[in-house]
């Protein structure tokens, strides 16, 4: 270990000791909490079906054309691995069901089959990893009308049924593989642009297909359903199918997971104070944490203050097994790897600083009224010397400490990525 590195640790370890923390003991619990992170960010939601279906993007759009775009499987599991070694701590992989591989052979989303996830899952085994999916209901001709789970056409609907059978089966496949359970994330892009007139139509239909698309009971200890809502989409500005109320209420009735992305609520809204109203009445969540910049816009994760606050909300009410952590941004405007790193590396270092707080002290104060020492508290925390803390803990997992990491994602951009096409 660097001689400064393990200094700076040794002088924060005396700080926090003093507020009644054990930094070993957090880093010891921060090394217990996976992220998923989601292999869109690599190829801007591209995936690798063939034959491209050629249709719109389906409510969501990656913006930016910066190059080396991974264009493969190889490429992108490159890629992967180049952003897993600059990140502290063992993770999962959040693969799409349009990241198959095929075989060079045209398969449609209907019959997709476990088989086509196997390099994936090898790939996952090889790193110990585990791995959580998704069936992918946008960027498909089937989808180009603005609905599919919802859709009125008995064709669409079914077909978009059978993906999603299809899916929970892979998923299953996935999770035995791999000992651990596989969360499947159900996200459609259903919805009006303009006000409709039949709202409950298309919502009862949504849960007839979600009913007939779950009816196969499976087994939790290798898959598990999560719902994910939202506020407006592209293309969906008047009314979404899958609304906040919608699937809370289906997770609730069916005992599913609900997902709540970031930035799927309206912009005062947040989701670290939806945590625990959610965990009253269900038993697990999922997290999208993404950077909704005015609207869904899915930018990088920074660390502010909100992505302070839900790893707060999670340490504090010791959350961990109950809440999924999954990050859902894709910024093509630079360097998809330093995307990555930057987005997972801000996600840990908030659960970080939120294990370095003296939550049981904090939470005595303020149920004995005490607000000023909370807020007192709070407050002078934000200048207690994390960095120290979070350098060693990524000296010792073994990845770079500090902004070191920046310069091998340089190396790589100029050895690997500059040298593709497109
Ligand atoms: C879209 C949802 C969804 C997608 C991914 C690619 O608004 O957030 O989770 O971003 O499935
Ligand atoms: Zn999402």
């Amino acid at each position: 270990m660097n001689k400064a590195v393990n200094e700076a640790y040794q002088a924060a370890k005396e700080r926090y000791a003093a507020i009644g923390v054990d930094t070993d003991a957090a880093l010891a619990q921060l090394q217990e909490i996976p992220v998923s992170i989601h292999c869109w960010q690599g190829d801007d939601v591209g995936g690798f079906e063939v034959a491209e279906p050629g249709s719109s993007g389906g409510g969501i759009m990656a913006t930016g054309n910066y190059p080396g775009r991974a264009g493969t499987p190889e490429e992108l599991r490159a890629d992967l691995a180049k952003a897993l070694s600059l990140i502290p701590g063992k993770h999962r992989l959040n693969l799409h069901a349009c990241y198959l591989e095929s075989g060079g052979e045209f398969v449609d989303r209907d019959r997709i089959r476990p088989e086509h996830f196997k390099n994936w899952v090898e790939w996952a085994k090889s790193k110990g990893m585990g791995m959580d999916f998704n069936p992918t209901f946008f960027a498909h001709p089937k989808a180009d009308s603005g609905f599919t789970l919802s859709s009125n056409d008995d064709g669409i609907r079914n077909f978009w049924i059978a993906h999603g059978k299809a899916c929970r089966r892979i998923s299953e496949y996935i999770g035995k593989e791999l000992g651990s359970p596989c969360v499947m994330n159900i996200w459609i892009p259903d919805g009006f642009k303009d006000i409709p007139v039949d709202r409950n139509g298309a919502r009862a239909r949504l849960k007839a297909s979600l009913d007939e698309m779950c009816a196969e009971k499976l087994d939790p200890k290798y898959h598990l359903d999560a719902v994910e809502s939202k506020l407006f989409g592209l293309g969906s500005e008047s009314c979404v199918i899958g609304s906040h109320e919608f699937y809370m209420g289906y997770a609730v009735k069916n005992n599913l997971l609900l997902c709540l992305d970031t930035g799927h609520f309206h912009p005062t809204e947040a989701v670290s104070d939806k945590i625990s109203s959610v965990l009253q009445f269900l038993d697990e969540i999922l997290l999208h944490v993404s950077r909704p910049v005015r609207w869904d816009s899915d930018h990088v994760v920074t660390y502010n203050e909100e992505l302070l606050a839900i790893a707060q909300e999670i340490i504090r009410n010791k959350f961990q097994d109950r809440v999924h952590i999954g990050l859902d941004f894709f910024d093509a405007s630079i360097n998809r790897i330093a995307a990555w790193v930057i987005g997972s590396r801000n996600m840990l270092k908030a659960l970080c600083a939120a294990l370095l707080e003296p939550s049981a002290k904090l939470k005595r104060l303020e149920n004995a009224g005490n607000y000023t020492s909370r807020l007192a508290i709070l407050e002078e925390q934000k200048f207690f010397p994390l960095s120290g803390v979070w350098d060693y803990y990524c000296a010792q997992q073994g990845v770079p400490a500090g902004l070191d990491w920046l310069a091998e994602v340089e190396k790589y951009e100029k050895k690997v990525l500059n040298r593709r096409n497109g």
